[in-house]
């Protein structure tokens, strides 16, 4: 045969790799080294798409790659075949869910198989097999004995499209992650596992794993570990109290007024004593409205009613101050109420400036003045002050003062004196110093700590300063005391001139900023103010002090239970049965399955379609007796995906889920590769279950996935997102049959590195090329020759190979063959080199190497050929470029055979010109050398 001809190729091993079972797993025993490879499974659309090809095709390189290297691989495959999409063609086309699954898993696995992966079809799991949920249905139950499962009233994201309650990771951007319909509120009965129990260990554990950082911050910030204070706040004139969770307790002389969440159950307690019962009532049904996105969008405008009738005592000032409703608190985060600090929380600060509500700094910038640091040694002297802005409005200029004796320009500035307000004092300080005597107040600007060296009192000073804008209203003046006109004279600056150096402020920059802009809250670290004991703290440490004094510590995490039930058909029954007072029970073991019922109407009617099964409530009422009825709900298909891979090692198994040994001999798996997208869904939920089946002692291993990598997503060749409606899909079955299954597999693993995330565009340049490239592999075995000029390029290809295809960096492995391939194009090579180059290309192009293994007399497979070893002698450069220097410097290049002496070297160098006209007339003190890279000459001064 001359020709490349993919079809008959492809065809003809796919069948004989299915006849010689090469890629069964074997059964284990003591001396295997066992390698657990797994995709995720796929759910049987009816189709595969290329997005199919790239999750399972070019895993399988890393499989085979391994098994080469001699372990025993387990790289299975199956069905995560319940699901929506079943349901919605029963639906709408009248068809039977079950018979529709099942056939398009027939189809699928035709065309899987065109891939020609090597996975172990014989441990093949479907999720809607009886004898699959059989044992999910079990799980279930082992975690409801465990108190992991529980049924529960909630507030839940329900979908009014697929009439279905979703779990928080299923509402993307506040809309059902299937359909795109606006998700909506509904209080229902649910059951939930209670993942919450495990958020620490989920967090924790995930620092021994060997993930890539990316995916393991992302399950950090979902689970969302935060550490704060409870602080309890008494209501006057009551014995109620609310408690808040902060993260900020260094705040709480600044808190002004206190929220709770709309849903808090207090308001029901507080009831009584509320005077705008009705409005707050009418508040609180409006917010039900709205999803948990909306309310928490930093952007939109800050609602809330103030609960009249009632305050509250901040427990550090005594004060009393208000008590609001506002839906910007969550009734499900931390104790559903907070303290508010609009001085340094933007929320609370945009809430603050609309209901006009006080703005208390408590913590301030620290701005050293590093122009005139403190001085060690000397006394340090606090100081409050205040600093004076007077903007005048005709000349658009601003009032400062040229001191006399000092190389600087200041604003006014000035101490606080007893009684008096900040405002009053800086308003006495511009008469004093410039005569003025009206001027109005605009804003106030900031507070800071400046830290600098007093020269004229010959003290460290550190001053609180609070900077204050006003603007001149006349020029009406009084007389400035001599004193005061001995120390400097105003000037009127614009603010380019404010902007000048000699203004030397150290809080200058923030100044600026604040009268040109907004003003923000300050969120930042910085030191305690106005905090009685504690100010002249950092707030760090006030933090820690303050939550000691009135309040406790506590570790809250945003992750909320998994709500697993779901008004659907197909999936799997919760095995479940109620008494006639409604009191919920397991399902016998001895009737597990629990099966999924036939005689129901599908049609959606906001309540689970197995509550029009007749043979359903029959078999619960023959089984546990009259007026005993079953649970209608189904599972979360993600619970079915939580445990597949377990099923893999033992999936015929009748007795038990899988077999204790089994699993000690296969987890960990090796290597997980999946989408991005299950980062914060699957991939925490199967963590989770597998945490809570360990402590069941059921698996032997804490966490189920050693090391993982997502990969990235193909696009259409237009560089958009593959869609039907724009025409861009690429169809791998016609790929397949233009240009062959290793073709597709290798351009793929080309397309990019896949351990990164990235967007690939399908090119048809790039696939043309890959296609070339396997023609001039099928045309290389002519050139077969008796002797070898490429034994250094075919061992270094062999590292790379190696190296790079353990890290998922096909890519790169790839290219590296093309080179290899290039080389071997025009220099000799023998029989055996290219044996080794088959077997590189083996993992990535598994039909064409086949062929040409067998061409070459072969009579086993390739795939289970031994990974190629290579040889670092050999990888030594047959010709170096030495570096010659004199005295450290470079001056000239040797090009010579590799390994070569000193003492050779160093003859020849010095014949060289542009050496000889460095070291004429002058002594070597001696050289150094460096083998094969430098040499370099040190003369005598
Ligand atoms: C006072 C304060 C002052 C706060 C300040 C922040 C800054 P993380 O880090 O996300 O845990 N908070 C607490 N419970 C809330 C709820 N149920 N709904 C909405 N917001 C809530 O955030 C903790 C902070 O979020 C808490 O600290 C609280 O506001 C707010 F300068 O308390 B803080």
């Amino acid at each position: 045969m001359n020709e490349y001809d993919h079809k008959q190729i492809e065809k003809k091993w796919q069948e004989k790799w299915q006849e010689s079972q090469i890629y069964k797993t074997k059964e284990t025993s003591k001396d295997n080294k066992n390698f657990y490879t797994l995709v995720e499974f796929p759910y049987p659309s009816g189709n595969l798409h290329i997005g199919h090809w790239y999750a399972f095709a070019v895993p399988d390189i890393y499989s085979r790659l391994k098994r080469m290297q001699g372990y025993n691989v387990l790289f299975p495959i199956g069905f995560d075949a319940f699901g929506l999409p079943a349901e919605n063609a029963a639906i709408k086309r009248g068809l039977d869910p079950k018979k529709w699954t099942y056939e398009n898993i027939a189809y699928m696995e035709g065309q899987l198989a065109s891939m020609g992966n090597s996975f172990d079809w014989s441990r093949k799991v479907i999720t809607a097999d009886e004898e699959y949920y059989k044992w999910t249905q079990w799980l279930f139950i082992e975690l409801y004995k465990k108190g992991l499962a529980y049924k529960n009233k909630a507030s839940v994201n329900w979908c009014p499209k697929d009439n279905t309650v979703l779990a928080n990771e299923q509402v993307v951007g506040g809309k059902c992650e299937r359909c795109g319909t606006e998700v909506t509120q509904k209080n229902l009965e649910q059951w939930f596992f209670k993942i919450t129990d495990y958020a620490e260990r989920l967090i924790s554990d995930l620092d021994n794993l060997d993930w890539p950082e990316a995916i393991k911050d992302s399950q950090r910030n979902w689970i969302g570990k935060s550490e704060g204070a409870e602080i309890e706040f008494k209501i006057e004139n009551s014995e109620e109290t609310v408690t808040i969770f902060t993260t900020r307790a260094d705040t709480l002389f600044g808190v002004t007024y206190i929220v709770l969440a709309p849903e808090n159950p207090k308001l029901d307690n507080l009831k009584s004593k509320i005077e705008n019962w009705s409005e707050v009532e009418n508040y609180i049904n409006e917010v039900k409205k709205k999803t948990e996105i909306e309310r928490t969008d930093a952007k939109k405008e800050k609602t809330g009613v103030e609960i009249k009738g009632i305050k509250a005592i901040n427990p550090a000032t005594g004060e009393s101050i208000p008590v609001y409703v506002a839906d910007y608190v969550l009734v499900n985060y931390g104790t559903g109420a907070v303290m508010a600090v609009p001085a340094h929380d933007e929320r609370d600060f945009d809430f603050a400036q609309k209901y006009n509500l006080e703005i208390k700094d408590v913590v301030i910038r620290r701005s050293p003045d590093l122009n005139n640091p403190h001085v060690e040694g000397k006394e340090v002297v606090f100081r409050d002050g205040i600093l004076a802005i007077v903007y005048n409005p005709n000349t658009k200029k601003y009032l400062c003062l040229k001191w006399k004796r000092q190389p600087w320009t200041t604003f006014v500035m000035g101490g606080i004196e007893e009684g008096e307000s900040s405002i009053e004092a800086a308003k006495r300080e511009v008469r004093e110093e410039t005569g003025y005597k009206n001027v109005k107040l605009v804003k106030e600007l900031l507070t800071t700590q400046s830290e600098f060296f007093a020269a004229h009192k010959d003290v460290n000073r550190i001053a609180h300063t609070r900077s204050i804008l006003f603007e001149l209203i006349d020029e009406e003046k009084e007389e400035i005391s001599a004193e005061e006109s001995a120390i400097h004279e105003m000037e009127w600056r614009d603010m380019e001139g404010i902007k000048s150096k000699d203004m030397t402020h150290s809080e200058m920059p923030f100044i600026i900023e604040n009268i040109e802009n907004e003003k923000k809250p300050f969120v930042g670290d910085g030191i305690m103010f106005d905090s009685g004991e504690f100010t002249k703290l950092t707030n760090k440490e006030a933090c820690e002090k303050i939550t000691e004094k009135f309040g406790k510590k506590v570790t809250k995490y945003k992750l909320r239970d998994w709500l697993l039930s779901r008004q659907r058909y197909w999936g799997c029954p919760i095995p479940v049965v109620y008494d006639p007072e409604g009191k919920p029970h397991i399902v016998k073991e001895e009737h597990l399955p629990w099966t999924l019922p036939e005689d129901v109407d599908f049609t959606p009617k906001g309540e689970s379609p197995l509550a029009t099964s007749t043979e359903l409530k029959n078999r619960v009422e023959k089984l546990y007796g009259k007026g005993w009825t079953p649970e209608y709900d189904t599972m979360d298909t993600f619970v079915d995906s939580s445990w597949y891979f377990l099923r893999y090692t033992d999936n015929k198994n009748k007795d038990k889920f899988a077999d204790k040994e089994k699993l000690k001999e296969w987890l960990p798996i090796d290597r997980y590769s999946g989408g991005a997208e299950h980062t914060t869904m699957h991939l925490l939920y199967s963590r989770f279950f597998h945490k809570a089946l360990f402590d069941l002692d059921l698996v032997p291993e804490n966490e189920p996935f050693k090391s993982r990598m997502n990969r990235g997503l193909i696009l259409g060749p237009d560089g958009q997102k593959m869609s039907k409606s724009k025409g861009n899909v690429i169809d791998p079955d016609e790929w397949v049959s233009r240009v062959g299954a290793d073709t597709v597999r290798l351009y793929l693993a080309f397309i990019g590195p896949f351990n990164e995330v990235g967007q690939y565009p399908w090119d048809l340049g790039g696939i043309a090329g890959v296609r070339r490239f396997l023609e001039r592999v099928w045309k290389l075995k002519n050139n077969i020759s008796d002797s070898t000029e490429i034994e250094n390029i075919l061992n270094k290809t062999i590292k790379k190979v190696t190296e790079d295809n353990e890290q998922y960096k096909f890519n790169t492995a790839i290219s590296s063959l093309m080179i290899l391939l290039n080389a071997m194009e025009k220099q000799k090579f023998t029989k055996s080199d290219y044996e080794v180059f088959l077997r590189l290309l083996a993992p990535c192009a598994p039909h064409i190497t086949e062929e040409l293994w067998s061409m070459l007399g072969y009579t086993t497979s390739i795939h289970t050929e031994k990974w190629q070893e290579y040889d670092e002698s050999k990888m030594i450069d047959s010709f170096v470029n030495i570096v010659i220097q004199v005295n450290g410097k470079v001056r000239s290049k040797l090009e010579t055979e590799a390994n070569i002496d000193e003492k050779t070297v160093t003859e020849r160098v010095k014949t060289m010109e542009d050496v000889q006209k460095w070291i004429a007339g002058k002594t070597v003190k001696k050289t150094i050398f460096v083998p094969n890279k430098i040499l370099n000459i040190v003369l005598e001064d």
